[in-house]
């Protein structure tokens, strides 16, 4: 037998444990395990009902992704055929129960509705979310789904991919009882009481209602949420044959789509993006039993935008947070903000007012350093601009206590030269949020080069406790996410000024399936603030390199964006955006007057200009050891920069294009438009050597042949 899976008896009850830490996971050995041990139990004439539980933190959380990945990069697709093994389940006549806590996600909760009876702890979570890695559930989920909570119902939470509540699930019938206490007793209890019951309840031998405006409003969801993604469209035909084929054919076009699946590109990626996503917590020269230093206390300069998401982000997550500004103009302004975004969430239900004035009380408005003593963290979010930092984290010295981390939220700026200003270097490190702070899932962890490790491991711990990404980056200028932006926002001003027009470029970036455009994102974040940034490097720009011209202009004209109403578009009382001719006619006019020759440009050169500028400069990022991984960058990306990550984050784009087609172009482009696309001399190499981005770490270990 197994040792991933066991099986004790409690008097009448065949008890079978999962234990395949950390999420027990449908790994190889595990389903081989379970159909032992349900053969054992069922042959034995002292066990009357069966138990199947998870051990430690969670129930299942599903098939091995990692397993995915590897047959996928092995070129195989595929995934284990749990059929047989829930078919046996379903038919056995001894009644079996699966008794959850943590989660039963994706093979997890198949397996759980392939049991007589479903049983949870109140804090448990069920959910079918391969929609997030671009497959369709493929052990009996899009048919037993429907069976128990109906198919519009099942529909969306497919599509969704979402994972709800144990009390949610109760009342959807897709659990049959809460337990209250300890759940193995609760569940050997459950057992007993329902070991006679006959017939048992078989899910298979429910019917499915059709129902085409189930299905209608969840195609819908999947255009509107899931833009360009093939499983949740495969998911629904699947679920659409569990209301017209008898349920062994329903199971088996679900196997044939489920395969299919995962033999997809979007599979792949959006595998590689899970992967991606864990892999930032493991940063090759930090021990994994560096100590963080305990935060409690946080402190925060600056009650803008940034300074006040960061405080919701700390508040959230149950941190005692000061927050200070310069006048109470400001310091009024950021908490009217925060105080508004709050009342917006309970409005919508997310929280509770309770809730609201717990993270309130937890946020203190204060002009002066009075209690900054205390704080475990200091983060400063102030105006971008090296004198004020440096200004600021002079005086921060001056209050903090000796084991204070000292964090800048700076998204350019040189963390060596603000550290410098200190007593303590080694206790500096950017935290570079995204706006609004509070929703966004990144943060930047910069790491200088006196920068310790206790202080390396206390930034990566604050970004889980605020269950975010952290991803560590090194300290080039913009890192690693605007390093790879600005020369991405200027080859779309360069395309606007040769031809395309602002909205062009945004919907091929759409199409692409960027969750916004270039043009939007700058409005957004403000063509000030942009301009403020170009300006603090204005000094770096070589003579004579072509530089955007539109920026200037716009910004002249105080068109900021959508806080002024106009920026590259023009904006209406709901910001809604809308191409304005006037900067379409100022752009024609520009580029006359700087003798630049308008042409059609295609959507095809939009996205090759704008991603394969990026992607050179990552290749750049990686060489110089500024992220640690290519995964890293990806992750990036496609957290905090809205790159589709059903496309897997730009350098794993990179490799699926092809390094050397991705060369070809770039040395075309740097023929045609000179030294800016000069290509990376890692890409250059890998191209010519067949390697991917991906291969980078083995190469950079000396591992490759
Ligand atoms: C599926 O079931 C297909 C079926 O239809 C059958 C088809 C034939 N496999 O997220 P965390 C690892 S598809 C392998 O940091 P949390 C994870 O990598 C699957 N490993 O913790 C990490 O490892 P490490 C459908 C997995 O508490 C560690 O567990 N299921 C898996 O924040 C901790 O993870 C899903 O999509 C897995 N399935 O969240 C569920 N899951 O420590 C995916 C996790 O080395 N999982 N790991 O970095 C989750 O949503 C979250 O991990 C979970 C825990 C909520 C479970």
């Amino acid at each position: 037998m197994s040792q991933l899976v066991s099986l004790a008896n409690h008097g009448p009850v065949a008890v079978i444990t999962i234990d395949n830490p950390p999420v027990n996971a449908l790994s190889p050995g595990v389903p081989e395990g379970l159909a032992s041990c349900i053969e054992t139990a069922k042959a034995d004439p002292a066990v009357e009902a069966i138990v199947i539980i998870g051990g430690g933190r969670t129930f299942v959380a599903g098939a091995d992704i990692n397993e995915f990945a590897k047959s996928i990069s092995a070129g195989k697709g595929g995934g284990p055929d749990l059929t047989p093994l829930f078919t046996a389940i379903e038919d056995s006549p001894k009644p079996v129960v699966v008794a959850i806590h943590g989660a039963a996600l994706g093979g997890g909760l198949e397996l759980a509705m392939a049991a007589h009876y479903r049983i949870a702890v109140p804090d448990a979570q069920v959910g079918l979310p391969e929609a997030n890695l671009g497959i369709v559930p493929g052990a009996g989920g899009t048919q037993r789904l429907p069976r128990l909570v109906g198919l519009a119902k099942a529909a969306e939470m497919i599509v969704s991919g979402q994972i709800v509540k144990a009390p949610a699930a109760l009342e959807l019938g897709l659990l049959d009882r809460m337990i209250e206490g300890d759940l193995l007793p609760g569940a050997v209890a459950f057992a007993q009481e329902t070991a006679a019951k006959r017939p048992l309840p078989r899910t298979r031998e429910r019917v499915v209602e059709t129902d085409a405006a189930g299905l209608a409003a969840a195609r819908d969801l999947a255009r509107k949420t899931r833009r360009n993604q093939t499983a949740p469209v495969m998911a629904l035909e699947a679920l659409e044959a569990a209301g017209t084929l008898p349920f062994a054919e329903g199971l088996k076009k679900e196997r044939e789509l489920s395969a299919k699946s995962l033999t997809s590109e979007q599979a792949s990626a959006l595998i590689h993006a899970f992967i991606a996503e864990r892999a930032v917590a493991k940063i090759p020269d930090l021990p994994k039993d560096t100590a963080p230093y305990p935060l409690h206390k946080a402190a925060i300069i600056g009650a803008g935008t940034m300074g006040g998401g960061i405080a919701m982000a700390l508040a959230n997550a149950g941190i005692d947070v000061r927050i200070k500004d310069t006048t109470q103009e400001a310091l009024d302004r950021g908490l009217v903000t925060v105080r508004r975004n709050y009342s917006n969430s309970v409005a919508k239900g997310r929280f509770p007012q309770e809730v609201m004035d717990q993270r309130m009380a937890l946020i203190h408005p204060q002009l002066d350093y009075a209690g900054f003593e205390e704080a475990d963290i200091v983060i400063e979010a102030a105006f971008e601009s090296m004198a004020v930092k440096k200004q600021l984290f002079a005086e921060i010295d001056k209050v903090a206590k000796p084991d204070c981390v000292l964090a800048t939220n700076t998204s350019t700026l040189d963390i060596d030269e603000i550290a410098s200003v200190t007593s303590r270097p080694e206790m500096v490190i950017g935290t570079h949020f995204f706006s609004p702070a509070h929703v966004m899932r990144l943060v930047e962890i910069v790491r200088g080069k006196a920068t310790g490790k206790r202080v390396i491991a206390t930034a990566m711990a604050l970004a889980k406790t605020l269950r975010k990404v952290g991803v560590l980056v090194g300290n080039s200028m913009g890192f690693v996410g605007n390093r790879m932006m600005f020369p991405y926002m200027r080859e779309a001003q360069f395309l606007v000024e040769e031809g395309a027009t602002p909205a062009q470029v945004d919907r091929a970036l759409n199409n692409f399936g960027m969750a916004m455009g270039i043009f939007a994102v700058d409005d957004m974040g403000g063509i000030d603030l942009n301009w403020r940034v170009q300006q603090e490097y204005a000094h770096l720009v070589k003579p004579g390199i072509r530089q955007p011209l539109m920026l200037r202009k716009l910004f002249e004209m105080g068109r900021y964006g959508q806080k002024t109403g106009r920026g590259w578009y023009v904006y209406d009382e709901n910001r809604k955006a809308a191409p304005d001719p006037e900067v379409e006619a100022l752009i024609e006019r520009t580029a006359k007057d700087a003798g630049i020759e308008r042409r059609q440009i295609t959507d095809e050169e939009i996205i090759e200009r704008c991603i394969y500028i990026m992607i050179n400069e990552g290749a750049r990022i990686l060489e110089e050891g500024h992220a640690s991984r290519a995964s890293d960058i990806d992750a990036i990306y496609f957290s905090g920069y809205g790159f589709p990550a059903y496309r897997g984050g730009p350098m794993w784009y990179a490799d699926t294009v092809g390094l050397r087609k991705i060369y070809d172009k770039i040395e075309e482009f740097h023929q045609k438009h000179g030294e800016l696309w000069a290509p990376a001399p890692l890409l250059k190499r890998f191209a010519l050597e067949g390697r991917t981005f991906a291969g980078w770490d083995e190469v950079r270990e000396g591992k490759a042949a």
